[in-house]
């Protein structure tokens, strides 16, 4: 069988590969011609372990090409982003444009699978615009209309062990029927050894962000009760340790807020759902969005009385130990740092060469080593978790005043 993935970014791109991995025939369409390029070159055009072999494997093999645009299969993945706009509006733009390019593929019997993590109701909104274009279509063969099957079947693979995942995870699967379910239920049985979930497409819509609200609001537990230690001079990091002895109780870690394409995202799509009643996961949002703002006023508390202090801020990564800077809590920190007129910032990221350019270019800030960093600075933040600097803590904690975000000396 052939499959169109369209939309080859962290997801969409592994799960082509690992398609094609598996003897189908896959071809990978994506808007970036930066991207295709570098797919058929059986290059990964982002740091993702295992990806590179797995990929080079199948563009070698023959088994999976890039393209800029979709053509017919027998089934199309669509795994583009779904961003929020201003308003925390879920923004459905890239998965209209990838259901109309698809519509005119459409010979009938085809399996259409949108994976991107979406909104409750979006497998049927693209279902309607497939129709809205061909009439001559169904989603379940009603009046002698051929059927096509939509179906939703969210990722839920961490970054950084995208491959492992992608295998060993369980899958939740809802279709708009349940022909479109079993179809889906096939599909994700070529690669996946987890269980295949079955349900209808607003559950599996909704499992998906739910899993992201609930870590959400338990980090938001952890990021408050960093504030209300503060307030006591009490250790949050020894707090939550002693806490999490209890047989039922686990704390996560505080941080400098939270980052990345998915958990600061994916509850806002519950909230614009039942305004009234997501209380909870709005409020969870806020805490963990007012973090790094916090931070920054922390840090100002340190250099106040300091001429020209030079803050070391330690990590950019929205996360530890991958070079992923999108969303992130820590490049909100040195931004807002930056703007503090006669400070020197000196930013250690060790997964990235340049400063992105999200940084602007204040004549104030710069990337350097850690040990340069440690050596000038009058106050260090720690940012990011990074291994590189957990091995370093003696280093650290010999150096000047530092701000622990993430408990690395703890
Ligand atoms: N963070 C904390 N404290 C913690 C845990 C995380 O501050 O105790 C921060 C991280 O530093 C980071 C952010 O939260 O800034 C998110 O990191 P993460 O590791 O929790 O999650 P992601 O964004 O890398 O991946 C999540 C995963 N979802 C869940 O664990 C429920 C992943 O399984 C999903 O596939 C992914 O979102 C997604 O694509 O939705």
């Amino acid at each position: 069988s052939t499959v169109v993935v369209i939309g080859l970014g962290y997801i969409g791109l592994p799960t082509a590969a690992i398609l094609a991995a598996n003897d189908v025939d896959v071809v990978g369409v994506d808007i970036n011609p930066t991207t295709v390029d570098a797919v058929n070159e059986g290059k990964v055009p982002f740091v993702e372990p295992d990806l590179g072999t797995l990929l080079a494997g199948a563009v070698g093999r023959g088994r999976l090409r890039a393209a800029s645009t979709p053509e017919p299969a027998d089934a199309f993945i669509l795994a583009v982003p779904t961003p929020f706009a201003d308003d925390h509006k879920p923004d459905l733009s890239y998965v209209k444009a990838a259901a109309e390019a698809v519509a005119p593929l459409l010979r009938g019997g085809e399996l259409v699978v949108l994976e991107s993590t979406s909104p409750p109701g979006a497998t049927s909104g693209v279902a309607e615009w497939v129709l809205a274009i061909r009439p001559d279509l169904s989603v379940d063969g009603a009046d002698g209309r051929p059927a096509i099957h939509f179906a939703h079947c969210p990722e839920r693979v961490l970054p950084g062990r995208v491959i492992v995942e992608l295998v060993e995870n369980d899958r939740v699967i809802g279709g708009l029927t349940a022909t479109a379910t079993e179809r889906a239920r096939d599909l994700y049985s070529v690669f996946c050894k987890g269980q295949l979930l079955v349900t209808d497409s607003t559950t599996a819509e909704m499992t998906k962000l739910v899993e992201n609200a609930y870590r959400d609001i338990n980090i938001a537990f952890a990021n408050e009760l960093s504030l209300i230690a503060d307030k006591l001079q009490i250790d949050v990091w020894e707090l939550i340790k002693l806490a999490n002895h209890h047989p039922r109780v686990n704390i996560l870690s505080p941080g400098p807020g939270v980052g990345g394409h998915c958990i600061a995202v994916d509850p806002w799509f519950i909230v614009d759902a039942a305004p009234e009643s997501a209380r909870l996961i709005r409020t969870a949002r806020m805490v963990n969005d007012t973090k790094p703002r916090w931070v920054v006023e922390k840090v100002l508390e340190a250099v106040t009385g300091i001429n020209s202090p030079t803050i070391a801020a330690l990590g950019l990564a929205f996360k530890a130990d991958i070079d992923d800077l999108r969303e992130s809590p820590a490049i909100e920190v040195v931004r807002d740092l930056a703007h503090v007129a006669n400070a020197q910032i000196l930013a250690v990221e060790p997964h990235i060469k340049t400063l992105p350019a999200s940084l602007g270019d204040a004549k104030n800030l710069c990337l350097t080593d850690l040990e340069t960093a440690l050596d000038a600075a009058d106050v260090v933040v720690v940012l990011v978790d990074h291994s590189a600097f957990r091995n370093a803590v003696g280093l650290l904690a010999a150096s000047a005043q530092v701000i622990d975000t993430r408990g690395v000396l703890s």
